[in-house]
Order: structure tokens, then C-alpha cells, then sequence
């Protein structure tokens, strides 16, 4: 069986690609199936953004569809940037653009700088509706180390780790990330009540 991942994103979907491939379900992303088409994500919580992109892509290809809204909230920034997570350094910036800026924002903060990760995932299938949200706690550093994963994850040390998320492998990243915990929830919910097998 198949299930639209409603994202745009490349790191995600390798990701959620990856926490799938135990099971007989395929995920496939909108550009494969035709188009991503731009989605206004208005909602102020990530749950509410997470269910626009499932309700959205779910109207275009009529098959089960998980949306993904996910950001980095910073303690000393008052949760920031959180859902503004992929344009903090405004539109169109690269990922090296918010990791430089929020590396700025931070010099006048003492050290440690404690974040987390959060990630909701949102299921649709036109009659179910099902959610799960999961978090990952860590550092941010005041350097980039490792080229792996995507976007924050070379200046974010998850507590317990020293190597940064960009240091570390896929399979690792999910089994500890706010996404591995989110959509291994939402993969087992999904199993239990026979959505999937
Ligand atoms: P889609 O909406 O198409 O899924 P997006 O990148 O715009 O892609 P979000 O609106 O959920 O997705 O923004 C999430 C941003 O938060 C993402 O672009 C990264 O900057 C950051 N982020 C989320 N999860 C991350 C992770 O696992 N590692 C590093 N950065 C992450």
C-alpha cells in the first residue's frame, strides 16, 4: 500500500522513507506522484500546519497522506524560531543562512543553549484523523560539524550525544529524533488499528 507524504522537503522524506522500509507500505512523495503544489502553512501550532499539509495533498491524490510541520524551538529565544523554523533568515534562505543567524543571535546568551527539536505528523485518509508529536532535547553550538541530515542538525548536540545530528547517521538520527519518535508512534498507532499491515 502507499501513503503520500505531503512534503517538499528532500531530508525529510529520506528519513520517513527509511522509518517505513521495516513494513509492506510505501511512501511517495508528491513530486513523484505528479506535483508539490505551494501550501500556505497559516496555522500557528505545528499540528494545525501539519493537518493543512495532509488535508491539502490528500484533496489532490485521494490516498492516505501524512503531513510533517516541524522546527526548532530555543530556550534563551523564547521557543524561537519554531514554526518559522525553515524562513527564519527570511524567504528563500538556505539552510547555511539560519544556522548563521541563529549562531548570532545566541552570542550574547551564556552557554549551554538549550533547544529541542519538535515534529507533529498528521495521518488523513478522508476519514481518520490521527496525530503524534515528538521531541528531541539538545544543545546548540557555536560552529557547524558534519554533513549529514539537513538543515539545523550540524549545529544541534542532542543531550547525551557529543557528535552533533549532522555527525550522525540515518539510522541513529531515528531512532532518537523528534521525527523518528513521532512517526514510529503514528506507524504503530496506524498498525493497530489495521490501517496498514
Ligand atoms: P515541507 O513543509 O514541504 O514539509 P519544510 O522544510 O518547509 O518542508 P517545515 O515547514 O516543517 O518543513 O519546516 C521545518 C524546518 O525546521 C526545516 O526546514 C528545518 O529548517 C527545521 N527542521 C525540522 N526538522 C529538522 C531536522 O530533523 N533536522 C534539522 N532541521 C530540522
Amino acid at each position: 500500500m502507499k501513503i503520500v507524504f505531503a512534503t517538499g522537503n528532500n531530508g525529510k522524506l529520506k528519513e520517513v522513507k527509511n522509518i517505513f522500509s521495516s513494513i509492506d507500505v510505501e511512501i511517495i512523495s508528491p513530486t513523484e506522484l505528479g506535483e508539490m503544489p505551494e501550501i500556505i502553512e497559516d496555522g500557528d501550532t505545528f499540528e494545525a500546519n501539519a493537518k493543512i499539509k495532509a488535508e491539502k495533498i490528500y484533496e489532490m491524490y485521494k490516498l492516505p497522506t501524512i503531513g510533517d510541520d516541524s522546527g526548532l524551538e530555543v530556550k534563551q529565544l523564547n521557543d524561537e524560531p519554531g514554526i518559522y523554523s525553515a524562513r527564519y533568515a527570511g524567504e528563500n534562505c538556505s539552510y547555511d543562512d539560519n544556522n548563521n543567524k541563529l549562531i548570532n543571535e545566541l552570542k550574547s546568551y551564556p552557554e549551554p543553549h538549550a533547544a529541542q527539536f519538535v515534529c507533529c505528523a498528521v495521518y488523513f485518509d478522508g476519514e481518520n484523523y490521527l496525530s503524534n508529536k515528538g521531541l528531541l532535547t539538545g544543545k546548540i553550538i557555536k560552529t557547524t560539524r558534519g554533513d549529514k541530515g539537513f538543515g539545523y542538525d550540524p549545529i544541534f548536540v542532542p543531550d547525551g550525544y557529543e557528535q552533533t545530528l549532522g555527525e550522525l547517521e540515518m539510522n541513529e538520527k531515528n531512532s532518537i529524533s523528534h521525527r523518528g519518535n513521532a512517526f514510529n508512534a503514528l506507524k504503530n498507532t496506524l498498525l493497530e488499528k489495521g490501517l496498514i499491515k
